[in-house]
């Protein structure tokens, strides 16, 4: 019988779960090494310059996971359900222009639009590797190993790091081509500069005929943006003030998240979300391990996120001036989210 045929086979497979995961930890998970390696630097930066900012990778602590997984399933939020249908019709067509080629993803998270490809890949027949890169250990190792219960020949090497540090650190693959897939749009937490540096990383990560598979969430009316940051159930205001409790923990800080208030809008101008934390009143906090007191003014904000919203055509001939030629775009019918796959063009010398 085939129900429990499958699920045999995915209890044997447990066995070899251990021998299919490699787990490298590239930031230290524990406080007092975590001084040495993640001296939360950018922390003291931003909070000491005005404007005051926070850089938006320290919304992702375990609990900041959960609660953006919580964000993708909102009804305002229609970026993970759009890409997810983009990705749900195309697949295969990826996979077909590809072959071969180990899957390496920045920012996995719970690796479940990831699923859609590694099904295209294994339809196809071909082998499955997957690199997946997070700053959250708990859901990268939760993720990794469900994938492994699901895909009995998947191969996986994940590393909890930064995007900066995994891609400086790539081991070369054992397959026949590599996809560094930079999905959901965080693409859009990047400023311009950053953005060009990012892209300097990417493409010396890759090797020439290598891909990278973008998706980027795309300009429209300002009221559907302002929706999708300010959600009426309160999950991405109690996702912006997570950030304040894990710099807490990780930094010994004593931000109390009821004097801090949720602030989000689209900037028409510069296309971009513009997510904040405001204080209610003038107050002082400290962060003990990072030597750092802050004053804040009554109304101040701190700049957690920026989610810039692109434009298909604009991003292909930067990515074109980057080194990478667009080779397929796809898009939803309301043109709501794009995906894009390049490729690494040989480096004229
Ligand atoms: C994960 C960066 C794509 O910008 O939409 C969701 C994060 N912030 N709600 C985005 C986020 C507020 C998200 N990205």
């Amino acid at each position: 019988m085939s129900i429990s045929k499958t699920a045999s086979s995915k209890i044997s497979s447990q066995y070899t779960i251990e021998k299919r995961l490699q787990i490298e930890h590239l930031l230290s998970p524990t406080p007092s090494e975590l001084n040495k390696l993640d001296p939360g630097g950018d922390v003291v930066q931003g909070l000491t310059q005005t404007p005051k900012t926070l850089p938006p990778r320290y919304f992702y602590d375990d609990k900041g996971s959960q609660l953006f997984e919580q964000i993708c399933e909102l009804p305002e939020y229609y970026l993970t359900r759009t890409e997810t249908a983009i990705l749900q019709e195309y697949a295969g067509e990826i996979a077909q222009m590809t072959g071969e080629c180990e899957l390496v993803e920045l920012g996995s998270g719970s690796s479940t639009k990831t699923r859609i490809l590694l099904n295209a890949y294994q339809d196809m027949g071909k082998k499955l590797s997957y690199v997946p890169i997070d700053v959250s250990a708990g859901i990268l190792e939760s993720s990794a190993r469900e994938l492994l219960v699901d895909y009995p020949s998947l191969q996986v090497h994940a590393k909890c790091s930064t995007y900066e540090l995994a891609l400086a650190r790539l081991s070369p693959t054992g397959l026949s081509s590599r996809m560094i897939c930079f999905i959901g749009s965080t693409l859009g937490n990047l400023t311009p500069e950053e953005c060009d540096r990012f892209f300097s990383q990417i493409t010396n990560a890759l090797q020439s005929g290598e891909y990278l598979l973008l998706g980027i969430d795309l300009a429209k009316p300002k009221h559907l943006l302002d929706a999708a940051y300010n959600d009426s159930c309160g999950v991405t205001a109690a996702f912006n003030l997570n950030m304040l409790e894990h710099l807490n923990r990780r930094f010994e800080g004593n931000f109390d998240i009821s004097e801090f208030e949720h602030w989000a809008f689209y900037n028409e101008t510069q296309q971009q979300i513009e997510m904040h934390l405001r204080s209610k009143r003038s107050q002082t906090i400290q962060l003990r391990a990072l030597d750092l007191t802050v004053e804040f003014s009554s109304g101040e904000t701190i700049l957690t996120e920026i989610s810039r919203k692109f434009d298909l055509k604009t991003m292909q001939q930067y990515l074109q001036t980057q080194g990478l030629k667009p080779l397929q775009v796809w898009t939803d019918q309301q043109q709501w989210f794009g995906l894009l796959l390049c490729q690494m063009q040989p480096s004229v010398s």
